[in-house]
């Protein structure tokens, strides 16, 4: 059958077990895992204390739930005492149970996980299909959030091995002053082995499992290593969240910051301008310099760049790619370009492909370029070393 919804609507165990609860109006509604032959409650809704169980409770034996499992009771049972399995089992009595619905949970793949559920003390002669109906859909939306919850968990998984492992490659694109064709510095990029996906799709999945402060801590870290082929005045410029860097720029008191870029992407979300502000002031006063990245992808770049006063703006690729034939794309360079001088910022434009882009953005007032017509990011520490050593790098 196809799924109700394509991926996950974010609604937990919890929330679902509670409109079970709400809908049908009974007094305890739950979720119970199958696990080593026993059920384990895993959420709930109501009063399930006077049925006498809570989160973690585990059931053995007979239950309501694998006797419905197993067909042997049906799905919706308004009246326990109509039922004769039901009426002579020892918990219809001990907890008074008078009526119960019940649907299995089965995982995506199909297997049992185990059912959810809502009982009554009182027998529910109301309860009907549609009742039944409604649980199952509760059940379908419950099989997506347990899946994506596994995924959560393989994930979490698989990251956290990656980060154990160090199991990141830096690789590097050289920053290029037009003025002198000079190579100024680099920007370090974490690149993964093969399967995990782009940089970008990694950092999602840090962020989504909670692992995104070890990520950026590994990756800067492992980018930090290649300071000492760097020329005294050739930058290192590494691409931190702002929670992240301030974290961990704070942590390094012996270490000369005055060749650090920290790139913090127009797509970051600042909570406080104020304490960013004041955070990496004292850093700034070590040499470190800041760049927004990305400037000009989305809505945040000019807030940012008026809030942080950064030291450089990296003009996104995507205002630079065709820029010489879309006099838009030119005019917002050019208003980026503007901006910088009146808060004394270098410009870079990023992703440059092409002789004609290099030219306009030349022509436009920018200082620097960056992109794969000079080179393309590499991991190849002898190319790394041409390109410090001062082999020309813009084309003739
Ligand atoms: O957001 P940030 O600027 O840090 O992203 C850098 C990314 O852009 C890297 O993953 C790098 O591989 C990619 N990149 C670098 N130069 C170019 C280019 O000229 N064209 C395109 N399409 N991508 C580039
Ligand atoms: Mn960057």
């Amino acid at each position: 059958m196809k799924s109700l919804i394509d991926s996950t609507v974010g609604l937990s165990l919890e929330q679902l077990v509670a409109f079970a609860h709400r809908h049908l109006g009974m007094d305890a509604a739950f979720i119970a895992e199958f696990v080593d032959g026993q059920q384990v409650c895993r959420a709930l809704a109501g009063d399930a204390a006077s049925f006498g169980f809570d989160v973690a409770t585990a059931f053995r034996g007979d239950t309501y739930c694998s006797l419905m499992v197993e067909g042997d009771i049906p799905r919706t049972v308004p009246d326990t005492g109509d039922n004769d399995l039901l009426r002579h089992l020892p918990v219809t009595a001990d907890a008074t149970i008078g009526a119960y619905v019940g649907v299995p949970l089965r995982l995506s793949d199909g297997q049992l996980y185990g059912t959810l559920c809502c009982l009554s003390h009182e027998p529910q002669p109301d309860l009907n299909a549609r009742d039944g109906k409604f649980m199952s859909m509760l059940a379908e939306l419950l099989t997506e959030e347990l899946g994506a919850q596994a995924r959560a968990t393989a994930d979490h998984r698989r990251l956290s091995r990656l980060i154990a492992d160090e199991d990141v490659a830096i690789a590097v694109q050289p920053v290029v002053a037009l003025a002198t064709g000079a190579c100024t510095g680099v920007e370090a990029l974490a690149r993964f082995p093969s399967g995990f996906g782009t940089p970008d799709v990694v950092f999602a999945m840090a962020e989504r499992t909670g692992l995104r402060f070890p990520l950026e801590r590994l990756a800067v870290r492992r980018s930090a290593e290649l300071l000492p082929v760097l020329g005294a005045a050739q930058s290192l410029a590494v691409n931190l969240s702002p929670d992240v860097a301030l974290e961990l720029m704070r942590g390094v008191d012996d270490c000369p910051l005055d060749q650090f870029v920290l790139e913090i992407t127009e797509h970051a979300a600042i909570e406080s301008y104020g304490c960013l502000r004041e955070g990496l002031a004292p850093l700034r006063e070590r040499g470190l310099r800041l760049a927004i990245d990305d400037a000009g992808a989305g809505f945040a770049s000019l807030r940012h760049i008026v809030e942080l006063r950064p030291d450089v703006i990296k003009i996104d690729r995507s205002l630079v790619g065709g820029c010489e034939s879309d006099l838009a794309r030119r005019s917002v360079i050019t208003t980026f370009v503007l901006l910088a001088l009146d808060i004394d910022a270098t410009v870079v434009a990023e992703g440059v492909e092409t002789r004609a882009e290099l030219d306009a953005v030349a022509a436009l007032g920018v200082d620097a370029v960056q992109g794969y017509l000079l080179a393309r990011p590499s991991t190849d520490r002898a190319e790394l070393a041409r390109w410090l050593s001062g082999a020309p790098l813009l084309p003739s």
